[in-house]
């Protein structure tokens, strides 16, 4: 449980931690403790945030909005005022002094799938009936305990959660299935399209079965990120509409059957909208439900449907290999010389190791990253919908807590940075080893490739980065370094690799410079924001 104490939450946290099953890990803000938690839950399952009425819960609800966007449990408990104040409306502090005590859980309501008020007689059913909506949809709940409460007994649980989905149609399943499989039998070009639901909701194992048991290739779409590992013989890569490599484009803009798991069409999934598929062919496989073709089938789950198709599909005959573009092996970056996002990527892949967790702020670090051919078992955590800068500062504070034998490596870069910072001494005060590279180009250039390159709103104040760490944990060691060149850049990986502390290491790039296609990307996103401006031009 991730979050900051307040008078109204005293007293929960006075009795919540004790009980030994729950850690609590106060943090600098609210903001922070809620993507701390979702990097938590994204390896862990589900995490709780815990914050004070008003003041804190408002705060922490960009991050909350963010979880519910990637799709991450987390329980977001606040500490209200008393019932009796508030049902009296007492003009109390954090609130507006206005009697209304509705509006943060109106707030709330927008943002988690199911939100309570607890209530001394309604306490335990509906406590029960939050937590299952968080686990089962997987998404942000919302609890608000009033002060006062904290001293109500309910009755002795009498047996665990009940966590399974609602009982599927039997009937729908098995014509699910059944069109499904017909049309897998008929297709000559069958695709699976992955989206982040494959893996928030458990389903990558089975999907890579059923792949392998009708030789299908695989390919998936930005948040779905490392969730297929990329040396799966089936593996083709990322679909990103026109930008997507020429063997990914056309396993799935000419697939005849394109079974895709949780398939949201985002703009930076699509290349902009950029994607090209005959709905006709598409099989849209959602947590309860499936769409084939246009008929829909409600109250079949995922897995259900996955498991009978594996059972049910006609095993297909191997076909040729699938044409997969093995990428080029990183080529050793050269010696010497100043930094560019090119040579750090390919540095940077070189660097990575199985298991590896990689942590990219949106940003040049996200499109830099996300271009990683990733080694088996990397987990890949970045916010691709919601894009908030900052996010995966704190968000690594919760991955380390949650894989502590893992290694953790964080791209984000220098305006990112400045958004969530705090939250490096809260990695330091719990002696957590992250490797942090710090990409500073010396303001906010994905902007600058939308619009004002040389424009003062994307400027920022340089900092002293380097003596972060000293400032924000005096007493905690940490390796600190600042790469300006390729030879300093790998000093500072050779010494962070014997380094039993937290890795700082800040690397110098130029201002406009961009790995990949990211201009070309930001020229687009440009004619897309400002029609009127860009295609004029
Ligand atoms: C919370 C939030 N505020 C503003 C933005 C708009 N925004 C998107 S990218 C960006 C600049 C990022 O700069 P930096 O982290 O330095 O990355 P760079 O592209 O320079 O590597 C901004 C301000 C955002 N995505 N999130
Ligand atoms: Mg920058």
């Amino acid at each position: 449980m991730f979050g900051v104490p307040g008078d109204f939450n005293l007293w929960f946290l006075e009795r919540a931690a004790p009980v030994g099953q729950v850690e609590f890990v106060g943090c600098c803000n609210e903001l922070n403790a809620a993507c701390a938690a979702d990097g938590y839950a994204r390896l862990n399952g589900i995490a709780a945030l815990a914050t004070t009425y008003g003041v804190g819960e408002l705060a922490a609800l960009s991050g909350v909005a963010g979880a519910y966007a990637e799709r991450v449990p987390v329980v977001c408990i606040t500490g209200a005022p008393p019932l009796s104040a508030m049902k009296n409306g007492a003009l109390l502090h954090h609130s507006l002094a206005d009697g209304n005590f509705d509006n943060m859980l109106a707030c709330y309501k927008e943002f988690t799938v199911a939100q309570t008020r607890i209530e001394p007689k309604t306490a335990a059913l509906e406590i029960d009936r939050v937590l299952r909506a968080c686990w089962l949809e997987k998404r942000p709940v919302y609890i608000q305990l009033p002060s006062d409460l904290i001293a109500c007994e309910i009755a002795d649980i009498e047996a665990p959660l009940e966590l399974d989905l609602p009982a599927d149609s039997a009937a729908h399943l098995a014509r699910a299935i059944a069109s499904i499989a017909a049309r897998l039998a008929r297709a000559e070009r069958p695709a699976f399209l992955l989206d982040a639901d494959a893996d928030r909701f458990g389903l990558t194992d089975l999907i890579i079965r059923l792949a392998e048991a009708n030789d299908i290739p695989i390919v998936s779409l930005a948040p779905a990120r490392g969730h297929v590992p990329d040396a799966h013989p089936l593996s083709l890569g990322t679909y990103r509409g026109a930008a997507s490599i020429p063997t990914v484009k056309e396993a799935v803009e000419t697939s005849d059957c394109l079974l895709c798991i949780g398939a949201r069409l985002t703009d930076l999934s699509t290349g902009l909208f950029t994607q090209n598929f005959d709905k006709a062919f598409i099989v849209d496989v959602q947590p309860t439900m499936v769409m084939v073709g246009d008929v829909s089938y409600d109250r079949v789950s995922s897995r259900a449907l996955l498991m009978g198709l594996l059972e049910a599909a006609p095993r297909r005959r191997q076909s040729a290999p699938h044409l997969r573009s093995i990428a080029a092996p990183a080529r050793p970056p050269q010696a010497s010389g100043s930094l560019t996002q090119a040579t750090f990527w390919s540095f940077i892949q070189g660097l990575l190791q199985p298991g590896d967790v990689l942590l990219a702020d949106a940003g040049t670090s996200l499109f830099g990253a996300a271009a990683l051919t990733l080694p088996r078992d990397t987990t890949f955590i970045s916010q691709p919908i919601w894009g908030s800068i900052g996010y995966t500062l704190p968000a690594v504070l919760g991955s380390c807590l949650a894989a502590p034998d893992r290694r953790h490596l964080l791209f984000i870069g220098d305006g990112a940075f400045q958004m969530t910072a705090q939250e490096l001494s809260t990695i330091l005060r719990l002696d957590l080893k992250p490797i942090i590279f710090l990409v500073n180009n010396d303001g906010y250039t994905i902007e600058r490739l939308i619009a004002g390159p040389e424009s003062a709103y994307n400027d920022i104040q340089p900092w002293r980065y380097s003596q972060m760490p000293a400032v924000f944990a005096p007493a905690k060691p940490a390796l600190v370094r600042v790469a300006k060149t390729q030879e300093q850049l790998a000093d500072a990986v050779a010494a962070a690799a014997g380094a039993n502390s937290a890795t700082f290491i800040e690397v110098l790039l130029p201002r406009m410079d961009a790995p990949g296609d990211l201009a070309k990307f930001a020229r687009r996103a440009a004619e897309f924001d400002f029609p009127q401006i860009f295609n004029a031009a």
